[in-house]
C-alpha cells in the first residue's frame, strides 16, 4: 500500500527517525530524509547502501521556515507528490524549572513545536489539493501526563498534542489524516544520551516506534489512527 508513495521524515540522521526511514524505505516508499547536521547525508548513504534508490537527503533546521519550505520544494521537484510527513525531529532536556534558561526554553519550543507547525503548514497545500495525505508526529507520553524536572519539554509535547488534535479536525474533510505516536523511554541519543548502552536494555527500541509509524501510515484510507501510546513494560504509566 505504501509502495511508491512519498514520505518526508524529519530527524532522520539517527535514533527513531533513522529507523523510520529504513522501515518506510522497506515498504517501497520514496523518501526525503531531513536533519539539521550533515549526519543526515551519512544516514541517506546507509539507506542507499542497502539498495534503496529513491532517497533524497536535505540538511535543514526544522525551526526555520525557509529551510522547511526548501525541504518541501525539493521533495516536490524530485517526486512530484507528498503522501506522508513524519514530524519526528525533537530535542529535550530535563532540569528544574528555575535552572532552565530562557534560551533553552525558546530553543525547545522552536524545534518541537514550531518545527511541527512549519512542517504541517508546508505540506498541507499539496495534500489538500490531492485530497489525501497523512501527517504523523512523534510526540511523547509526556504530551499526555506531566513529570517533574521536565517542564519545558513536557510543555512542548502538550502543545504538539493540542496542535495535532485541532489540525486533525480541520483537515479531515480533505481526506488528510493526522496522528501522534506517544512513546515512553526509547533507546536513542535523545537528550545527549547514548544508544545501545546496558542501562537502556529494557527500554523501547527504535524499531518499536517505526513499526507504529508503518501501521498508522498504511491504515486503509477510510480509517485514521489518532494516537498510539507505547511504553517499555518496566516504565510505570500513567504516573500517579
Ligand atoms: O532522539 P535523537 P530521538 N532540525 O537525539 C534531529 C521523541 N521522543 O530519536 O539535527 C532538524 O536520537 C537530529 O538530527 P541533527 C523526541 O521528543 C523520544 O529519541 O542532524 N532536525 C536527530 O536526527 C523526538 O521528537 C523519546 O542532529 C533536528 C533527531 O532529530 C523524537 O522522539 C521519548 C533538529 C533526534 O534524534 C525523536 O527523538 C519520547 C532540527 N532543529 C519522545 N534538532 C526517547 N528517546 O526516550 C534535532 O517520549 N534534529
Amino acid at each position: 500500500m505504501l509502495k511508491d508513495q512519498v514520505a518526508i521524515i524529519t530527524g532522520a540522521s539517527r535514533g527513531i527517525g533513522k529507523e523510520i526511514a529504513f522501515q518506510l524505505a522497506g515498504q517501497g516508499m520514496k523518501l526525503t530524509v531531513v536533519g539539521s547536521s550533515d549526519e543526515v547525508y551519512a544516514s541517506a548513504e546507509e539507506l542507499k547502501q542497502k539498495g534503496f534508490t529513491n532517497i533524497l537527503a536535505v540538511q535543514a533546521d526544522i525551526s526555520k521556515e525557509a529551510d522547511v519550505q526548501n525541504v518541501v520544494a525539493k521533495t516536490m521537484e524530485a517526486y512530484g507528490d507528498i503522501d506522508l510527513l513524519v514530524n519526528n525531529a525533537g530535542i529535550g532536556f530535563f532540569k528544574l524549572t528555575e535552572e532552565v534558561t530562557f534560551d533553552e526554553w525558546q530553543k525547545v519550543f522552536e524545534v518541537n513545536v514550531h518545527g511541527v507547525f512549519l512542517g504541517a503548514k508546508a505540506v498541507l497545500p499539496h495534500m489538500k489539493e490531492r485530497k489525501s495525505g497523512t501527517i504523523l508526529t512523534i510526540s511523547s507520553d509526556v504530551g499526555r501526563y506531566t513529570i517533574a524536572n521536565g517542564s519545558a519539554y513536557t510543555a512542548t509535547k502538550y502543545a504538539v498534542q493540542g496542535f495535532s488534535g485541532s489540525l486533525a479536525q480541520e483537515v479531515r474533510e480533505y481526506g488528510i489524516r493526522v496522528g501522534t505516536i506517544n512513546p515512553g523511554m526509547v533507546d536513542t541519543y535523545f537528550a545527549g544520551g547514548s544508544q545501545g548502552v546496558p542501562e537502556k536494555e529494557d527500554w523501547l527500541k527504535v524499531e518499536d516506534i517505526a513499526k507504529a509509524v508503518v501501521y498508522m501510515a498504511s491504515a486503509p484510507k477510510h480509517m485514521v489512527i489518532d494516537e498510539i501510546v507505547l511504553h517499555p513494560l518496566i516504565q510505570q504509566y500513567p504516573i500517579a
